[in-house]
């Protein structure tokens, strides 16, 4: 793939990806190309490492092996690297969402004074959830309620707390189903242990065991670490900001923080405008600091201070390519192992922060709340001074860069439908019911170098609002509309249908509502239990006109992500490959089919954006014809 235009539809991209090739410079894009062909083992999920009887394979044609040594056929197989997948996802997020809570454990004892209690109410109406006093001092709630919440990943029986979020009839559904998430840690350690050799056998009870640890993500840790980030941090509220490599400013001293714990990035934002440093920013000849952000923590500085967003997933390694990065400062989760090569070419200096996650090599500026802002001035004053070594003749940043308004959470869509002083979500239920929005979509989730960057996540969200559909956005996918124009009001007009564009002049949003990270998918289902609440739309989330989907995915996250979609009863499509399951036909017609009728959520796969789009589409005009609604508005 040698064809720029093939990689990226994105022309920041392109231009950067021009000089790499022109300077050799390796990027993931040639290195999918170097590992062609991928192996066919591993992409049907037939190949099983459990244990050291093998490796086995399954021949797929039926000509070689049916069973491994041990005996267990392709359906097994499939299932459990499925299943470890899903583990390792949920895993990811709640490790975040505990690390989040342990922030806040110290903020009420008192042994940090860098973060606060930033939403009172917030925390006030968590307290009311988990059974405290909400009439205590501040301080007292976070004691207890961070108490409380750690108990959340080590409990053993019942339910998790934030489970009675979802609606009557889903609660009794997942008990029904036995897939009730207990406590976080513990859904994780039992997938695992029921993957490993000699366990289950029986593909659907491996699903089943995985749906309940997915839940445990979605309506525990990663509800968690959303929640927890709002009190600490403060909530989201709409702000504008500017995304794409353009971002990156000639004249200053450039830092790009990386990866996923908002408690980092939130430090960096403050040291960057610390004076001192911006002094010595200019004695080294920089007109300023600039700090931008790339992937989910990207996401989550933008929502809160409107810092602005260098890129997605595929632009991390472009970004220092740009040859203008001092330093490249990165936590956990999505960071490229080939940043330390690309930075070798350059000047920047990679940074690690996160005793979990390090290069061998790369200097390691440990990031503990008890000193974060200390840490954060630190690396800030190491980029400063690397402004200096800076090749200018190196430098090309491409001019790209776009608007886009972010910071749109649960609540805030309260406000922005029904008013501050009537905060309902009445009037999205009502343009739903009217026929003047056809329904609703969750576009998420990553780049993937099979596919063109950008271009999958943006069709089909063009697709999705020229026919009425409102689209809910996190992660990197939201980083991918943003770019294209689709995350501003003036959108509407130019690429909504005739209904949503009603809707968004009228309260003055775009026809996109960028909701935040990953971990912040839990906002859209608790978005969707609002609106199961506020009535009119049926009674579980599965009478709901709206989809999921999850156009270019790479990570097991986003696995995880699909499957807590769907046990919450949410049709939910992925683009690029399957699940590597197609190795198996049950599993596969399991996933697409029958799990439909068991949780009311099914996956669905497609590699044509607007054949995704579609399928969503149809899926959302069944659900109004189910719910007996009327036509929609403006076909
Ligand atoms: O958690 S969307 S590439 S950055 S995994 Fe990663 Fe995928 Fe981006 Fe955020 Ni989510």
């Amino acid at each position: 793939m040698s064809n720029v235009e093939q990689k990226s539809i994105d022309l920041a991209s392109q231009e950067v990806l021009k000089k790499a090739q022109a300077e050799n410079i390796k990027t993931a894009w040639d290195r999918l190309e170097l590992q062609q062909p991928q192996c066919g083992f591993g992409q049907l999920g037939l190949c099983c490492t459990i244990c050291n009887m093998g490796p086995c394979r399954i021949d797929p044609f039926g000509e070689g092996a049916e069973v491994g040594v041990c005996g267990a056929n392709a359906d097994t197989i499939a299932a459990r690297n499925l299943a470890r997948k899903i583990a390792v996802g949920a895993s990811a997020h709640s490790d975040h969402g505990r690390d989040v809570v342990h922030t806040l454990s110290l903020v009420a004892e008192g042994h940090t004074h860098d973060y606060g209690i930033l939403d009172v109410e917030k925390l006030k109406n968590l307290a009311q959830e988990f059974g405290i006093d909400a009439n205590k001092p501040k301080e007292q709630i976070s004691r207890e309620l961070s108490k409380k919440l750690l108990e959340e990943f080590g409990k053993q029986e019942g339910e998790l707390v934030f489970c009675k979020r979802a609606p009557k009839k889903r609660q009794a559904l997942w008990k029904k189903l036995g897939i009730t998430p207990r406590g976080i840690d513990r859904e994780v350690v039992e997938l695992l242990h029921t993957t490993t050799m000699g366990v289950d056998n029986d593909y659907k009870n491996l699903i089943a065991t995985g749906m309940r640890c997915a839940l445990s993500d979605g309506w525990g840790g990663s509800m968690i670490a959303t929640d927890v980030q709002d009190i600490i941090l403060g909530s989201p509220t709409p702000i504008r900001g500017k995304v794409n490599l353009g971002v990156l400013k000639e004249n200053y001293v450039n830092i790009v923080v990386h990866g996923h714990e908002p408690v980092l990035s939130e430090m960096a934002v403050k040291a960057s405008l610390d004076l001192q440093l911006l002094k010595l920013a200019k004695e080294k000849g920089a007109e300023g600091i600039n700090l931008a952000g790339i992937c989910c923590t990207a996401n989550e500085v933008l929502m809160r201070h409107g810092i602005p967003v260098a890129g997605n997933f595929l632009q991390q390694e472009l970004a220092i390519i740009t040859g203008a990065v001092e330093v490249m400062m990165v936590d956990v989760q999505c960071i490229m192992p080939a940043l330390q090569e690309i930075a070798n070419c350059f000047h920047t200096k990679l940074i690690t922060t996160n005793s979990k996650a390090r290069f061998p090599g790369v200097t390691h500026i440990e990031f503990q709340t008890k000193n974060a802002y200390e840490a954060a001035k630190q690396i800030i004053k190491l980029a400063i001074e690397n402004f200096a070594n800076r090749n200018k003749e190196r430098v090309n940043i491409p001019k790209q860069e776009m608007d886009l308004v972010a910071g749109f959470t649960k609540e805030i869509i309260f406000q922005i439908l029904g008013g501050r002083y009537r905060a309902t979500y009445k009037p999205l239920n009502e343009a739903i019911i009217s026929g003047r929005l056809r329904g609703l979509a969750g576009v998420v989730g990553c780049n993937n170098p099979k596919q063109t960057h950008d271009y999958f996540h943006t069709a089909l969200v063009k697709e999705l609002i020229k026919n009425d559909v409102l689209v809910l956005q996190t992660g990197c996918s939201a980083i991918a509309c943003a770019k294209q124009g689709l995350l501003i009001p003036e959108a509407a007009k130019t690429y909504a249908g005739r209904g949503l564009q009603e809707i968004c002049e009228a309260v003055g949003i775009p026809p996109v509502l960028h909701l935040g990270s990953c971990v912040d998918n839990s906002r859209i289902l608790s978005a969707a239990s609002y609106i199961i609440e506020e009535g009119g739309l049926g009674e579980d989330l599965s009478d709901i006109p709206a989809a999921g989907c999850a156009p270019e995915w790479m990570s097991e996250k986003a696995i995880t992500i699909g499957f807590y979609f769907v046990a919450s009863g949410v049709y939910t499509v992925f683009g690029a490959s399957p699940f590597s399951t197609l190795g198996s036909k049950n599993l596969t017609d399991y996933l697409t089919k029958e799990l439909g009728e068991i949780v009311g959520g099914r996956f669905e796969f497609s590699d044509d954006p607007i054949k995704m789009a579609q399928l969503m589409i149809n899926h959302i005009d069944k659900k109004r014809k189910a719910l007996k609604l009327k036509q929609v508005m403006y076909e």
